[in-house]
């Protein structure tokens, strides 16, 4: 195994070179409020003084062998600064380190390194990690879930969603996809899906979450069909480490 000083430095040489920072989303608890949690979300500097979505730069060719290591930078900074936080944090854990392999033993040793209690961890999965090799995903996944760590499934309802992955394996949260909260409560089928998903969620003894809620009808929505957790511009955007602390520390 690679020596871990010279893969921590590679880490912070690849983070420091691309002018990465991390940003933070809260996610509310829907009846008080509060913060829950906080989302994990990859930016870059730009010259300019704009930041950069993260997935403009991890989409980029330009990437090329850097993109793993961005992702584990992500994970890493990201565990670094929540290890003393009141509230829990989310990260997304990219398709791509499933196909990378050896998934378990690097996030066990990010833990570590950073000393945070897995239990604090919400980590969001796309069923996109699934297409490659399901049986192997669902043995990774356990593995991560016996650690403490809680898997909520990501953009649920778009994109290769599939029903079998809420029915053979065990998920703590469901992150409703956006795309149908954007267009509740006008929308008679958006509306039908996000409300038959919360209820699919709480039937399941699973958490349901809406993410981008940006409207106030949005949300009186979301709380008539109980939604849980909740996330969006209408609440915080996504904010620095010390704008976050300012807030929950
Ligand atoms: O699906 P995922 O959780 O990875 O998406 C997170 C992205 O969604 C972030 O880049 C974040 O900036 C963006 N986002 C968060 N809240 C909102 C919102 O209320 N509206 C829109 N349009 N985007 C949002
Ligand atoms: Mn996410």
């Amino acid at each position: 195994m690679a020596d871990p000083d010279v893969e921590q430095e590679a880490l912070d040489r690849a983070g420091e070179e691309k002018n990465l920072l991390v940003v933070y989303q809260p996610i509310h608890d829907a009846r008080t409020r509060e913060i829950y949690s906080a989302e994990a979300l990859l930016r870059q500097w730009r010259r300019s003084g704009e930041i950069r979505e993260a997935s403009i730069i991890t989409d980029a060719a330009e990437a090329g062998p850097d993109l793993f290591k961005l992702d584990s930078w992500t994970l890493r900074t990201a565990f670094a600064d929540a290890a003393h936080w009141p509230i829990r944090i989310n990260v997304n854990l990219s398709p791509r380190e499933f196909q990378e392999g050896n998934v378990l033993p690097r996030l066990t040793k990010l833990l570590t390194g950073c000393s945070i209690d897995p239990h604090k961890i919400n980590l969001e999965i796309t069923e996109v990690s699934f297409i490659d090799d399901p049986e192997e995903t669902m043995e990774i996944l356990d593995e991560l879930k016996k650690l403490g760590i809680e898997l909520w499934l990501d953009d649920f309802g778009t994109g290769h969603s599939s029903i079998t992955h809420l029915q053979r394996f065990p998920v703590d949260g469901l992150k409703i996809s956006g795309e149908f909260v954007k267009r509740v409560p006008g929308d008679r089928r958006s509306s039908a899906i996000t409300r038959a998903l919360i209820n699919l969620a709480h039937d399941l003894s699973i958490t349901a979450i809406a993410e981008g809620i940006e409207r106030q009808d949005q949300l009186d929505f979301l709380l008539e069909c109980n939604c849980d957790y909740i996330q969006g511009f209408l609440f915080s955007k996504p904010m620095t480490r010390e704008e976050l602390e300012a807030l929950v520390l």
